[in-house]
């Protein structure tokens, strides 16, 4: 049995203290994922881990610091993925800046919830998610997921997301990826 434990998380940064585990993708990470080539050391976010045992009796909790920032006319946004197990369910907290949370099924199927400081967006077990950062801030979210869920990235890196969240005259536009 786990003993209790509190971290204190800042919400305007996502930083967590103390910090156990932190994940940095830089845009040389993020090959593929747009239309356009990147690379570069840029960072484009930082996850900030609690860690605890990765079964179903607990919850995965991080929190996400997305930069703002694009590829050509795509946001800055996260990897995204399935879970491995894949009817495992998340929750998002916004907690800092604007966004849009991108999901798709197996079969095609997709949604586009907005992210705002204290959204709190339900991702049902099945759908795949990536976060994109339509502001000129950084979007900060905290995430608790069941804990045995793990990541699955290379489905999303062979086809992506069904649409795209690009900026356009007006601002935020969903685009079909003409890729998946
Ligand atoms: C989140 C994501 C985090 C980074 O904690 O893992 O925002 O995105 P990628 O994992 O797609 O790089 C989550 O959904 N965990 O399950
Ligand atoms: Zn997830």
């Amino acid at each position: 049995m786990l003993q209790p434990f509190t971290r204190v998380l800042d919400l305007g940064t996502g930083d967590i203290a103390p910090e156990n585990r932190l994940v940095r993708r830089r845009l040389s990470d993020m090959r593929g994922a747009y239309a356009e080539d990147c690379d570069g050391a840029q960072v484009v976010y930082e996850v900030f881990n609690i860690d605890v045992p990765e079964t179903n009796s607990e919850l995965q909790t991080c929190t996400t610091r997305l930069y703002n920032g694009k590829v050509g006319d795509e946001y800055f946004m996260t990897k995204g993925h399935f879970h491995e197990v894949r009817d495992r369910s998340e929750v998002y907290l916004t907690t800092s800046g604007y966004g849009r949370l991108v999901m798709a099924t197996e079969d095609g199927r997709y949604a586009i919830e907005e992210m705002r400081p204290g959204s709190m967006n339900y991702i049902p077990g099945g759908w795949s998610h990536r976060s994109v950062n339509v502001a000129d801030e950084p979007l900060v979210f905290f995430a608790a997921y069941i804990g045995d869920s793990g990541h699955d990235y290379g489905s999303i890196e062979e086809r992506g997301f069904p649409v795209l969240v690009v900026e356009g005259p007006s601002g935020p536009e969903v685009v079909p990826n003409p890729r998946y």
